[in-house]
């Protein structure tokens, strides 16, 4: 219809811990949404392409070491990296599948002890999802899945550690998602709720801002 040039695309966030099946989540949106027609990226946080990202690939493959400060600042100057970039591609109508945001910034620095407002204050201003999925998975259950990998953040006394700091952050635009049922149970769930916020997106809700 003629209003398609001032219909943005909708901001999704998934989040949840390592092996929640955040990433497969995904990919099956993206084909899901492409299938349907829809302008739709996947994109990730980390964004490890960029010299930023680099700094912090190497920090989570224990190749080099940061303050623990240092290194959540890196986290958010990399999504600052990538902003500008974002409005322009939400706002020319292309949906963003994102896997991880400020929120995995705040819980796994929070759960090293960081003050929580202080974690939150890079993130202001940075685009506000508008819909977050939380693929929720006891730590334990997590550990099952064929267990982690050798990053830094995959133990599972630190991913406790984080999924009660995930809590905390939790806000309207969060849609928490048992996890633990079978894969196609998950994927209709999120479908449908991906569906209905792109839906409110070209409607006309407006973009806004984090923490504000
Ligand atoms: N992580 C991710 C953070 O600590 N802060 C952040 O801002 C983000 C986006 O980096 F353990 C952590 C979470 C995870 C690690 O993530 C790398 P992936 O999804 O495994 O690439």
């Amino acid at each position: 219809d003629g209003q398609i040039d001032n219909q943005r695309g909708a901001l999704v966030v998934l989040e949840g811990l390592d092996r929640s099946g955040k990433t497969s989540q995904c990919n099956g949106l993206l084909s899901f949404l492409e299938g349907l027609g829809f302008s739709v990226e996947s994109w990730r946080f980390p964004d490890r392409k960029t010299g930023v990202g680099e700094m912090i690939s190497s920090y989570l493959a224990n190749k080099s070491q940061l303050d623990d400060r240092a290194i959540h600042l890196l986290f958010s100057a990399n999504r600052w990296e990538k902003r500008s970039l974002m409005e322009s591609k939400l706002k020319s109508g292309t949906t963003l599948i994102v896997d991880r945001y400020s929120y995995s910034g705040v819980a796994f620095s929070s759960a090293k002890g960081l003050d929580i407002d202080w974690c939150k204050a890079p993130e202001i201003g940075l685009l506000a999802p508008d819909l977050v999925l939380y693929l929720d998975i006891p730590p334990e259950k997590a550990a099952d899945r064929g267990g982690y990998g050798v990053e830094k953040y995959e133990q599972l006394e630190f991913q406790q550690k984080v999924s009660q700091h995930y809590q905390i952050l939790r806000d309207d635009t969060w849609q928490i998602i048992d996890a633990c049922l079978p894969m196609e149970d998950v994927e209709k769930q999120v479908r449908e709720l991906v569906l209905d916020c792109v839906t409110a997106c070209r409607n006309g809700k407006p973009l806004s801002q984090l923490w504000l």
